[in-house]
C-alpha cells in the first residue's frame, strides 16, 4: 500500500490559490502513481450544485455535499482535494467529523485580502466593490479563519513550487504517502 486515504480540505478566499495548489499538488501525487480527485467549482458548481448560489444557505448545503463527496472517495481509497472557500468554521467542522479525524487536512491559503483582491483574475472584487455582485466573500460576505489548521500557506511570501511542496512534505512526514 503506497497511499493512505485524506482529504486535503483547502479553504481560503477568492483569489487566494486554492486550485492553483491543489492542482500542483495534484500533479505531484500522480507522478508518483498515486490515485487522487480534485473536486473544484468547475465539477461541482456546475454540476452536482448548480442549484445552489452563494447566500449562507446555499454555501453551507455547498460544502455539506462536498463534504458528503469527499468522504465517499476517502472509502474509496484515494487523497482528495477540495478548493472550496468553505467559509464557514462550522460547516468545516462538520465536513471533518464525516470521516476520521486523521483523514482530514485542513489547509488555510491564508493570502490576505488585498493581494487577492490586487490579483483579481476574474474581475469579482471590482464588481464586488461596485455592488454589482452581492455577498462576495471578504467584501460583504465574512470569511472565518481557521484556528488550527494543519497546514497553512502563504502564496504571497512563496511561490507555487514551493506551496505545494510544503503540502507533499507534510504527507510524506505523517505516512500518507
Ligand atoms: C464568493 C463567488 C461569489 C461570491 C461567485 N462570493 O475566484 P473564483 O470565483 O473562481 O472562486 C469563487 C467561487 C466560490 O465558490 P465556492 O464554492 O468555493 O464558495 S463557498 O465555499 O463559499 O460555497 C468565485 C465565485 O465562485 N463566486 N460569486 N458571492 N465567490
Amino acid at each position: 500500500l503506497n497511499q493512505r486515504p485524506c482529504i486535503l480540505w483547502f479553504t481560503g478566499l477568492s483569489g487566494s490559490g486554492k486550485s492553483t495548489i491543489a492542482n500542483a499538488v495534484e500533479n505531484k501525487l500522480f507522478k508518483r502513481g498515486i490515485k487522487t480527485y480534485l473536486l473544484d467549482g468547475d465539477n461541482i458548481r456546475h454540476g452536482l450544485n448548480k442549484d445552489l448560489g452563494f447566500n449562507k444557505t446555499d454555501r453551507i448545503e455547498n460544502i455539506r455535499r462536498i463534504g458528503e463527496v469527499s468522504k465517499l472517495f476517502v472509502d474509496a481509497g484515494l487523497i482528495v482535494l477540495t478548493a472550496f472557500i468553505s467559509p464557514f468554521k462550522l460547516d468545516r467542522q462538520i465536513a471533518k467529523s464525516l470521516v476520521n479525524c486523521d483523514e482530514f487536512i485542513e489547509i488555510f491559503v491564508n493570502t490576505p485580502l488585498e493581494v487577492c483582491e490586487n490579483r483579481d483574475s476574474k474581475g469579482l472584487y471590482e464588481k464586488a466593490r461596485n455592488g454589482d455582485i452581492k455577498n462576495f466573500t471578504g467584501i460583504d460576505s465574512p470569511y472565518e479563519s481557521p484556528n488550527e489548521p494543519q497546514i497553512e500557506i502563504r502564496t504571497d511570501k512563496f511561490d507555487i513550487q514551493n506551496c505545494s511542496d510544503q503540502i507533499i512534505d507534510y504527507l510524506e512526514k505523517y505516512s500518507y504517502i
